[in-house]
């Protein structure tokens, strides 16, 4: 077994490894925040707690100021983390306000100077406390986009606003399956195999180029691989199931064996649920 998740019962799925941050190196930062104090660079230097003197501050407003990266070539950006000052939280002024945060894209030129621009990937709105408070903003898109910025409002009068840091991050990634049944026992050495096994193609699939069936006479030292066709794929009960064949098999070749057994695989990161199979030799 390989790259294995049994976490939901009735099914096997490949384990899918958490999306890392983008290093803080990466990109060019952008946008208003340090301009009254602090700078940009604050804001991607790996340090998340802080007070004043590790923060960078915006003039006073209500809205349109954002900071971020530009990312040559394009980036994915799975979700962003941003970080308040450790003695004010994000807002100059008190507590109680309710603060929204923006997670942003734009591509081509950089956003404008209140970044009006954007697009919303996702947000986040909370009450203002005097802390840390970090935040994590979940992106509704996985497309590579060449700016992401974290735009800021208040609901308050206008003042100056405060961050430590942000922090984007990439996507996640769905490894590659190797998983065997159990070796069966057949009662004479076969020299036919053939399958039935139905499949749920939650990234977009293709049966024998993202995922592999394949079938052993000799307990699972010699594999070969079955030809599949999708032979439908169904509405009801259970949307999105896809009923697969494996065709018939010349095992007769493999080294003598009487321990039949499969192996179904996942290739090209692609998320693919395997529900049941059946198994047939003579
Ligand atoms: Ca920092
Ligand atoms: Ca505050």
């Amino acid at each position: 077994m390989t790259n294995l998740d049994t976490s939901t019962p009735g099914l096997l799925k490949p384990t899918v490894t958490a999306a890392a941050m983008i290093s803080q190196a990466t990109g060019t930062a952008i946008g208003n925040f340090g301009e009254n104090g602090g700078s940009l660079s604050l804001l991607f230097d790996g340090t998340t707690n802080a007070g004043v003197a590790g923060s960078a501050v915006t003039n006073s407003a209500t809205s349109g100021k954002y900071f971020g990266k530009t990312y040559s070539g394009g980036q994915s950006v799975s979700k962003a983390r941003v970080y308040g000052r450790n003695d004010a939280g994000y807002l100059n002024s008190g507590t109680g306000e309710t603060v929204t945060i923006e997670l942003c894209w734009k591509d081509g030129a950089a956003p404008n100077s209140t970044a009006s621009d954007v697009t919303v990937a996702g947000s986040v709105s909370f009450t203002e406390v005097d802390t840390t408070n970090m935040q994590e903003i979940t992106s509704n898109t996985t497309a590579p986009h060449d700016h992401w910025v974290l735009r800021f409002s208040r609901t308050g009068t206008a003042n100056a606003m405060f961050a430590v840091e942000g922090e984007f991050y990439g996507l996640p990634t769905t490894n590659n399956l190797s998983v065997s049944s159990v070796a069966f026992t057949a009662a004479t050495e076969p020299t036919r195999m053939k399958a039935l096994f139905r499949v749920k193609e939650v990234d977009t699939a293709v049966a024998g180029t993202d995922y592999t069936f394949e079938c052993s006479r000799d307990g699972g030292a010699t594999y070969t691989t079955m030809a599949l066709t999708e032979l439908y794929t169904s509405a009801s009960p259970t949307a999105g199931m896809r009923v697969v064949e494996a065709a018939e098999t010349d095992v007769s070749g493999q080294p003598s064996g009487t321990s039949p057994r499969w192996r179904f695989k996942t290739l090209n990161n692609k998320m693919v649920e395997l529900h049941d199979a059946y198994f047939y030799w003579d």
